[in-house]
């Protein structure tokens, strides 16, 4: 089979033909890995959303290392660690990509990190946010930033909104991303001297939460803090408005509750939740209006963080492999942590860990009407 015919016949495998340039030259294949379907499908979609975009843009400036397309080789992972591995290994081993994006938990990055990087195949995730994701290995990064670098802003900023004094600290004990947030939050509240009259957990795959709350509900608290996937913590927001825990409750959340998938679930009652955010759609910038734009052309509906998040992500890894100067997954990993660009989340560097070098960015949204507004 020539490249054509093996670049096909992948891109049908993988269910979507990437686009390809007029310029027939090879095109260089990464692998990427994401919910795509089950609870946490919103997240991937929305960061394959990003993907593409980036690609196909890149590819219609004449992609990178002369003139080759990016093709990227999605497999679902519906969040399901066996699965996200299997789909890593076929990735390395039958599609020989030579950089993978993903996976979307940070769960999956716990399982599908390690085979990367014993192979020597630079991995980026777009949405891990859990403590020592980074730490699998020289070979795997993060475009996104840790709670531990989100929360404590988000917490001040709802301090000095809504005087906080006494909360209720509510997570799913069963998720890497979820177990990682909430031991965040509770240093971080316990540093900030604000109160924790009660710490419920849940499993991530729980719908019925009144438990919890009522015994919440009791306590009579100024907020409520979650530490949840979107699917529960959606859920959760609307039991609570209906369990009779009023507007006048902010409820905070983390990265989970960075997706348009809580109001879609929860409706008016996802209203004034609280969630910090290296993005926000009224971003101001040139690039961030551009990205707006093109995204509502393709895709009829706005952007999220994570399509964002995606979308310089695959930005960074074309000028990585430009700079590599040759699609070799060892030279692609060097050239990475040389990464200094600009994109959507403003100025772009690895630090020594591979997580962003900074977190300058932050900033605290509130959801209104179902969208993502500055928290004012
Ligand atoms: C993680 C997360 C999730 C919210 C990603 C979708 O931050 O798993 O780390």
């Amino acid at each position: 089979m020539n490249w054509k015919a093996v670049f096909f016949a992948t891109a049908f495998a993988a269910g979507a033909l990437p686009t390809v340039t007029a310029t027939g030259a090879e095109p260089i294949k990464v692998g990427a890995i994401e919910c795509l379907t089950g609870p946490d499908a919103k997240y991937g979609t929305m960061i394959k959303a990003g993907f593409d975009l980036a690609a196909e843009e890149v590819n219609a400036k004449g992609g990178v290392l002369d003139g080759r397309p990016i093709a990227l080789i999605y497999e679902d992972s519906a969040a399901q660690k066996e699965q996200a591995i299997n789909a890593a290994k076929k990735l390395i081993a039958r599609d020989h990509v030579v950089a993978l994006l993903g996976p979307t938990l940070s769960n999956e990055m716990f399982a599908v990190g390690p085979v990367a990087n014993e192979r020597g195949i630079p991995i980026i995730g777009t949405s891990n946010t859990a403590k020592g994701i980074t730490d699998i290995g020289d070979f795997v990064f993060r475009t996104s930033l840790p709670e531990s670098d989100v929360l404590p802003v988000t917490l001040k900023k709802a301090r000095a909104k809504f005087g906080i004094k006494r909360v209720a600290l509510l997570y799913s004990n069963d998720d890497a991303f979820t177990k990682s947030g909430f031991d965040v939050f509770k240093t971080t509240l316990e540093t900030m001297g604000i109160e924790i009259a009660a710490i419920e957990s849940f499993s991530v795959k729980d719908t019925d939460f009144s438990a919890q709350l009522t015994k919440v509900k009791g306590l009579t608290v100024d907020a409520l803090v979650v530490s949840a996937l979107a699917e529960a913590g959606g859920g959760l927001v609307l039991q609570a408005r209906q369990l009779g825990i009023g507007t006048s409750v902010p409820i905070i959340g983390g990265n989970g509750f960075n997706s348009p998938k809580v109001a879609e679930i929860a409706g008016d009652a996802a209203d004034g939740v609280v969630i910090g955010s290296p993005w926000f759609i009224a971003k101001e910038g040139a690039d961030n209006a551009a990205f707006v734009a093109a995204f509502r052309r393709k895709y009829a509906q706005d952007p999220d963080q994570f399509a964002a998040q995606a979308y310089d992500t695959v930005h960074i890894l074309a000028a990585a492999i430009e700079r590599a100067g040759a699609a070799e997954s060892k030279k692609i990993r060097d050239a990475l942590t040389r990464t200094d660009q600009s994109g959507l989340l403003g100025r772009f560097r690895f630090g020594a860990d591979r997580s962003p070098a900074t977190a300058d960015g932050v900033v605290v949204t509130t959801i209104k009407g179902g969208k993502f507004t500055l928290l004012q």
